[in-house]
């Protein structure tokens, strides 16, 4: 039976200490509780580090305690701790990754601190593997751990989720160790991010820094298909829902109001982060009650700090900030019965959270950066009555799917003062519109779903990678290949040029049909019918091979030559308005890449990099094409990283519909078709019910069959027509 392994830095416990004896506190974490569904049942296991350093005589009793909760412990050091966790993980990754870039720091002893604890989960997780076992791995401490499985079990199935933002290309850049990082994470099957954004960064990484190729979210990594999916991550709605509805959380409320009056209260509540913004809503809120004096003693900002990492000096500078700030804000305003900002450095238990969801008619969440942030989807399923006002930061996750709240820029303070004003004179009736629509949201998408959405997109993906792993054509298959040819009696056979019938020429001009080739096509287009079926030109095809009295489709499906009845276009294109910008992006490249050439087609423009020197034509390849998808993105294109090309062209045409086109009234009993790159992967997938498929080369593909070489398909071929 497969089981599944979750892995994160922290395991969903503490270790608390009580008169020399260890008590075990379980973390009621959003996290935690998704995944208590999977971890705790049956074999399935959650490795991770249990949060304190242990003197090493009692690990064996901790990992007894642990093992009986379905627990693997993972002991780091206090040196470790320092070095891979407070080191590496939050002061170079966690900067970098919320783009706080003046805080990162690079330490080569705290990346070897990194490589070694991740190796330490690595092993950990080895001990209990087994084949057919799941493995799903959390977030930006671990990144090296999918490479490290990947390499010692090839093929076992591997999920990574990051849970903070992945920045943009040019900040990750920056880090020394950036492709050792991608390569870590690319060792997982299935990558899931918050944000479509953190999605689109990631693939440009991997594109620019590591010399992938992208189609669409998918990346082949040495002929493995990978899968990277934006999958905003939920909470445990009816939890908080139940909480802020229980008879404790209203009795605390009451309790609390009682001793704080009736005025207005704004929630802020985070860890103690520079991340999330905390100093800028003081000094917003310092300038609200400046700029409205009418509101001083009506309304406080109900600000809880929840400590965090207090160990690292930007987070202790960060904390002696707030309070001064909030020192010189009460200072400033308060009265004998007005208290501004009520400040509190701790952490509550969850029915006090409650009572604060309930209390509070206006959440203020303006994180500066924010993978997702889940305490505004908390305030929002804690709205018992439906009331009150969500103020969110444009750059926290959650800001895509709330688009209810009051959206502003954290950066913006003159905005974020005038949000606390619509915020507190919005008529009720508003707040109920709003508010509805967020528990619409978020009560739909929960924690539950997410889980069960990521591991069935990781299952789903494994089995298409099974699908997709091509057989080698054996002599045996080859003759049961020409057997059933023989035996058929309309046939049809899909073939493409370039590659499959003829091997790559530095001048594309060169590759006409040779002798041999010329003698293959007419003795086989009298036994079957023959459709040459290429990205090349129209006037090209027509040159080289309208004498053998075959199909030509060219330009990838754009126009069709049928039974040398004339070229047609296919109804589907596009117009070819696009053109011009593409070609002046193009050209930019060739005046920077010495051999690089630009061939025009009537819908499609493709960039040749075959002549230029090596290393360079693909990293401009890679430059030109993350390039092309930024300024035509969403008119209809696809920008085709293909066989020392760059190629775009109309989406909805493809050498698979074309394909699929021709076959329509036709009634054969024997299709074929072969191909060698990536656009005949659509002629693959699409006969894929019906034909005998053969890709030419190695590497994943949605063919059947795998041939080395072109001389091999037309060896085979010679062999079908019984002649040579
Ligand atoms: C990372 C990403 C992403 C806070 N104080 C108390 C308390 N909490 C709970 C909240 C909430 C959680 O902690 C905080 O979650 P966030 O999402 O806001 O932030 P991070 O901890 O930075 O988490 C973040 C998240 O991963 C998930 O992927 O959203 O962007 O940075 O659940 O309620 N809970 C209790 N007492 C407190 O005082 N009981």
């Amino acid at each position: 039976m497969s089981k599944t392994i979750i892995v994160s830095n922290r395991l969903p416990i503490r270790i608390e200490k009580e008169d020399g004896k260890n008590l075990y506190k379980t973390s009621e974490g959003g996290l935690a509780t998704g995944l208590g569904s999977i971890y705790k049942d049956g074999d399935n296991i959650w490795v991770g580090w249990p949060g304190i350093s242990l003197p090493e005589e009692e690990e064996k009793e901790v990992e007894g305690e642990l093992i009986q909760r379905n627990m693997r412990p993972v002991f780091l050091s206090e040196a470790e701790v320092q070095e891979f966790y407070l080191g590496f993980s939050n002061q170079t990754l966690w900067p970098a990754f919320h783009y706080f870039i003046h805080h990162m720091r690079f330490k080569d002893e705290e990346w070897k601190a990194y490589t070694d604890a991740n190796q330490k989960f690595a092993d950990a997780v080895s001990k209990w593997l087994e084949p057919d076992d799941v493995v799903w791995i959390h977030d930006y401490q671990l990144m090296l751990v999918p490479n490290m499985l990947r390499q010692k079990f090839p093929n076992i199935t591997i999920g990574f989720f990051q849970h903070i933002p992945f920045p943009s290309y040019e900040v990750f850049r920056m880090i020394p160790w950036r492709r050792k990082l991608l390569n870590g994470v690319l060792g997982a099957d299935y990558i899931g991010f918050h944000t479509y954004d953190d999605m689109r960064h990631f693939l440009s990484s991997c594109h620019r820094l590591a010399g992938y190729s992208y189609n669409r979210n998918q990346i082949l990594v040495k002929n493995r298909l990978v899968e990277v999916d934006s999958l905003p991550m939920g909470i445990d709605y009816d939890k908080y829902a139940q909480s802020a509805k229980s008879e404790l959380a209203k009795a605390k409320e009451m309790a609390f109001r009682n001793s704080l009056g009736s005025q207005d209260l704004i929630l802020s509540m985070d860890r103690l982060d520079y991340s999330k913004g905390i100093p800028g809503r003081l000094k917003a809120f310092d300038r609200f009650l400046d700029e409205n004096p009418e509101y001083i003693g009506k309304v406080s900002l109900f600000l809880i700090v929840v400590p965090s990492r207090d160990r690292v000096p930007s987070y202790k500078a960060l904390k002696e900030k707030v309070e001064f700030l909030v020192g010189h804000i009460n200072g400033k305003y308060a009265t004998i019965n007005y208290v501004p900002i009520r400040f509190y450095y701790r952490s509550y238990p969850l029915d006090e959270l409650s009572a604060f969801y309930r209390m509070c008619r206006i959440a203020m969440i303006t994180p500066k950066r924010d993978g997702m942030n889940l305490v505004c989807k908390e305030y929002i399923a804690s709205r018992e009555n439906q009331d009150g006002v969500l103020i969110l930061s444009e750059m926290a996750g959650a800001a895509k799917e709330l688009s209810d709240a009051i959206l502003v820029n954290p950066n913006d303070e003159a905005e974020m003062v005038e949000s606390i004003k619509r915020a507190l004179e919005m008529p009720i009736k508003e707040q109920q519109r709003r508010m509805q629509i967020m528990q619409q949201t978020v009560s739909k998408y929960t924690i539950f779903q997410w889980v069960d959405l990521f591991i069935g997109n990781l299952r789903g993906l494994k089995a298409r990678q099974e699908a997709m792993a091509t057989k080698k054509l054996t002599e045996e298959l080859k003759e049961e290949l020409v057997a059933k040819f023989k035996k058929s009696k309309d046939p049809i056979i899909f073939l493409d040029y370039d590659g499959t019938l003829v091997p790559f020429f530095e001048d594309p001009e060169d590759s006409a049909p040779d002798e041999e080739l010329e003698k293959l096509l007419t003795v086989l287009s009298k036994k079957a019918k023959l459709v040459v079926i290429s990205g090349r030109k129209a006037a090209t095809l027509d040159k080289w091979l309208t004498k053998f009295h075959i199909d030509l489709i060219a330009e990838h499906g754009i126009k069709i030559n049928i039974d040398g009845k004339g070229w047609i276009k296919n109804p589907e294109i596009i117009s070819s308005e696009w053109k011009d910008e593409a070609r002046n992006i193009m050209e930019f490249y060739i005046q920077r890449t010495p051999g690089s050439f630009l061939e025009e087609k009537e819908h499609t423009l493709v960039w040749h990099y075959r002549k230029v020197e090596k290393g360079l034509g693909g990293l401009r390849s890679r430059e030109l094409s993350s390039h092309l998808k930024h300024f035509l993105s969403n008119k209809g294109l696809d920008i085709i990283d293909g066989d020392h090309v760059v190629e775009v062209k109309p989406s909805a045409i493809n050498k698979g519909k074309a394909a699929k086109e021709r076959l329509k009234d036709m009634n054969s009993d024997f299709v074929m078709a072969f191909g060698d790159d990536r656009t005949d992967e659509d002629t693959f997938e699409a006969l894929s019910d019906t034909a005998e498929t053969i890709k030419v080369g190695n590497g994943f593909s949605y063919a059947k069959f795998a041939v080395e070489n072109h001389e091999e398909v037309r060896s085979l071929l010679w062999n079908m027509v019984g002649e040579r």
